[in-house]
């Protein structure tokens, strides 16, 4: 693969989020978020770690980017901190200090030449919202959000071109009111918060109001500052390529329905003004419904689909035929399989969900393609995870050849999705650094850079080396 494959002004860039790698939790008058009340609460995360720390990053982003310079990106995808900017929501006052860490960050980026591409909300959000008013189960979040993103419209727009309102929201309403893992822990074992199966509503109830949320910020960005600042504004998703069970019409059907349900859920509201009809088909009334302006606000209400993208699985039909979903589970029934008969679908990674399968980014790219008429796409996330709970050495860690191979697989095949039409204008790594990954702290590593976290000593890996002699066009070994 070479860089000469993608179009010359294509964005290649590096993400991370502000919890998973600012730390400084406390610093700058920042406020609580959700996360870091979570993350403080014995048992939840695997290592027992959270993200008071990091990788320090709010003291150390100039370091930072000047090893994203040195790896030669053009772009930067990163998330603002909520509860920085407003450390209370809207019951406090605007956080100067907040502002003017992200001006120094987005100025320093830019320097070098760097863009920036901006998320609103990569889960943290200031816990004030969730203690006063239950935060996405209230409709009250809407007008907040809204809030927050005017503020970051006014403060960074002139100098940010790409904003992202949500991350992966699909993940976060799930993770946070299905399955209760990710806060606010609703539905956890055992399972005391609310009903079982379909008739637990409240993953529907969060997802419509981060719809709404969504809507609600795009309008003020083209109302009052797109035309001056000539950015463009989309939302990140979380795919996953659905591969039928078997070759049979039951598990196509199975496999369309689960791309439905994880994709089309926000995707079609935002883009056609209504849930997807595989959805409502299924749940019916459980869906909560669109007014006529909500409609009206929400269609088309993007520039660009942000998709992340790491992992295909089996999709295997369970309308129609037995299997065990769980309680917590409302995705079409479909079971979602990494494995077919023992065997996996691609080599395994790190994590235990995610496998190497890169015929699925072609697949998916042209999915989403179709699915919404081949809006603008951005690649926001691909990457590789290493376990290293099991004491690997450094060495292990640093000569990451199953990163390099992985990469390299990935991008083949998302160039094969662009030469079939598809308008993908950017690709970004998970992650230019490891980082805090959620629930199982610091022992999954998605870097390109290695941290020492005693010392927050940073180490390219050989990824690194490689992405960046991909950039210079240097052939591929
Ligand atoms: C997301 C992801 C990232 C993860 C990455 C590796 O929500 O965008 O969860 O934050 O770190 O996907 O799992």
């Amino acid at each position: 693969i070479d860089r000469s494959q993608f179009p010359p002004d294509f964005l290649f860039g590096t993400a991370t989020s502000s919890y998973q790698i600012e730390g400084a939790y406390l610093d700058g008058n920042k406020g609580l978020s959700n996360w870091d009340v979570f993350s403080h609460i014995s048992g939840k995360i695997e290592d027992g770690s959270n993200g008071d720390i990091a990788d320090d990053h709010y003291h150390r982003y100039k370091n930072d980017i000047d090893l994203m310079h040195s790896i030669g990106v053009n772009s930067y995808r990163f998330s603002i901190s909520w509860s920085r900017v407003l450390p209370r929501g809207r019951f406090g006052e605007i956080n100067s200090e907040g502002i003017s860490f992200y001006n120094k960050l987005i100025d320093y980026l830019l320097l070098k030449g760097i863009q920036p591409f901006v998320t609103l909300c990569h889960y943290d959000i200031p816990q004030e919202l969730e203690d006063r008013y239950g935060a996405w189960l209230n409709s009250q979040i809407q007008e907040d959000f809204g809030y927050f993103a005017n503020i970051c419209f006014k403060e960074f727009g002139e100098r940010v071109k790409y904003w992202g309102t949500f991350n992966e929201p699909n993940v976060m309403v799930n993770k946070g009111y299905r399955s209760g893992i990710y806060p606010p822990s609703r539905c956890s074992e055992p399972y005391g918060n609310c009903l079982a199966g379909d008739s637990n509503i409240e993953p529907f109830i969060a997802a419509h109001n981060v719809i709404l949320s969504h809507a609600t910020a795009v309008d003020i960005y083209r109302k009052k500052y797109q035309n001056k600042q000539g950015g463009s504004i989309g939302i990140v998703m979380s795919t996953t390529w659905f591969e039928p069970y078997a070759d049979t019409p039951i598990e196509r059907m199975a496999a369309a329905r689960a791309s439905a349900f994880e994709i089309g859920w926000l995707l079609d509201p935002i883009i056609y003004g209504s849930y997807p009809p595989e959805m409502t088909q299924i749940l019916g009334p459980i869906l909560p419904t669109f007014s006529s302006s909500d409609k009206k606000k929400l269609t088309s209400s993007l520039d660009f689909i942000g998709v992340n993208h790491y992992s295909s699985l089996y999709a295997k039909d369970c309308l129609f035929s037995e299997c065990f979903l769980g309680p917590f589970q409302s995705n079409g029934s479909v079971l979602g399989l990494g494995y077919k008969n023992g065997v996996p679908i691609g080599p395994k990674t790190g994590m235990s969900n995610l496998f190497v399968a890169p015929n699925g980014m072609e697949k998916i790219v042209l999915y989403v393609m179709e699915r919404y008429k081949n809006v603008p796409m951005f690649l926001t996330e691909n990457g590789y995870g290493q376990n290293t709970s099991c004491n690997l050495s450094t060495k292990e860690i640093l000569i990451d050849e199953a990163r390099v191979k992985f990469l390299r697989s990935y991008l083949t095949s998302l160039s094969n999705a662009i030469t079939k039409g598809a308008d993908v204008r950017g690709y970004f790594v998970w992650s230019l650094i490891d980082n805090f990954e959620w629930l199982h702290g610091y022992s999954e590593r998605f870097g390109l850079y290695h941290v020492d976290y005693k010392t927050q000593k940073r180490t390219p890996k050989l990824s690194a080396e490689w992405y960046k002699n991909f950039l210079i066009g240097k052939e591929d070994q």
